[in-house]
């Protein structure tokens, strides 16, 4: 994989971004931009637990896809308080992955603000997203292929993006918005993924108050080097073609992936991971 750093900027103006990133679909952090949200100064882990103490939250680990899961359904709960004991005794592998805090919890609405990068921010939809150190969240791009402003709390969190350019190389699993789940992107294995050497990306560390402009459909992989969190604020896709397969992903793809996983069990995931290294390797060949 060849990686190029991910350009950090300090505070943009509208006018900045959208001709520089945006436009481009480029990705970029910003430093020092939420430094008026009382969020900067008040969001940590201690912080979460207290406010959302009793609430029961969703948790996944980094087991692979089960027939029997459906789509991204949870693989535990647990009491927030209960949760946070756990990031701050010891790595664990659970994070906790597109919750939406304003339906849980909505007296965060008052430490933060929806930011005028000029695109639409969509109000009902802040998600937030927690990790063990070490923990990972595999590499994947949202099912809307929305442009994603991503707002890091706590710790430190590495992040390989690749635009949907690379996809011919990145060993995606047919109807799904995954590549291979034993792919280590943060070390990869070219011997079994020779593909992934000729994958163009990006990478950088997001630490406390960073912004991470993704843009539309990019692929994200992310590692918690500490245990942290994040809020994902989002837009929907502008380009007719990313829009136009949202819709088929959101309204058709999923729901016949999962109309197969109840007909053909797990013969139906073992045979798209298959497929992902079928098709990888066949492209490698003609190119
Ligand atoms: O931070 C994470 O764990 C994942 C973030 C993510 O997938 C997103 O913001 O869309
Ligand atoms: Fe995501």
């Amino acid at each position: 994989m060849n990686l190029r750093p991910i350009e950090v900027r300090d505070a943009i103006s509208k006018e900045d971004f959208l001709k520089e990133y945006f436009k481009p679909q480029k990705p970029v952090v910003i430093r020092g931009f939420i430094e008026d949200w009382p969020a900067y100064k008040k969001w940590d882990l201690d912080y979460m637990a207290d406010v959302a103490c009793d609430v029961q939250v969703p948790l996944y680990d980094d087991r692979p896809v089960n027939y029997k899961d459906g789509f991204n359904e949870p693989h535990a709960t647990m009491k927030m308080a209960d949760y946070i004991d756990l990031l701050k005794s010891e790595p664990t592998k659970y994070r906790i992955f597109l919750w939406n805090i304003l339906k849980e919890v909505p007296a965060l609405q008052k430490d933060f603000s929806y930011p005028d990068f000029g695109l639409r921010l969509l109000k009902g939809l802040p998600m937030m997203f927690f990790g063990g150190q070490d923990s990972h969240t595999f590499m994947h791009y949202d099912i809307d292929l929305a442009n994603i402003f991503h707002f890091h709390f706590q710790g430190k969190k590495e992040v390989i993006l690749f635009d949907q350019k690379q996809n011919d190389y990145l060993y995606k699993v047919p109807y799904s918005l995954i590549t291979r789940e034993d792919i280590n992107f943060a070390d990869p294995d070219y011997t079994k993924w020779p593909a992934l050497e000729k994958a163009q990306g990006y990478k950088t560390n997001l630490e406390h108050g960073d912004v991470l402009y993704m843009p539309e459909g990019y692929w994200h992989y992310m590692r918690y080097l500490t245990p942290g969190f994040s809020m994902s604020l989002r837009a929907i896709a502008r380009n007719p073609k990313n829009l136009s397969r949202a819709i088929y992903n959101i309204f058709v793809m999923r729901h016949f992936d999962n109309l197969m996983r109840r007909l053909k069990g797990q013969a139906w995931i073992d045979g798209k991971n298959e497929k992902a290294i079928k098709r990888t390797h066949r492209k490698l060949k003609a190119s």
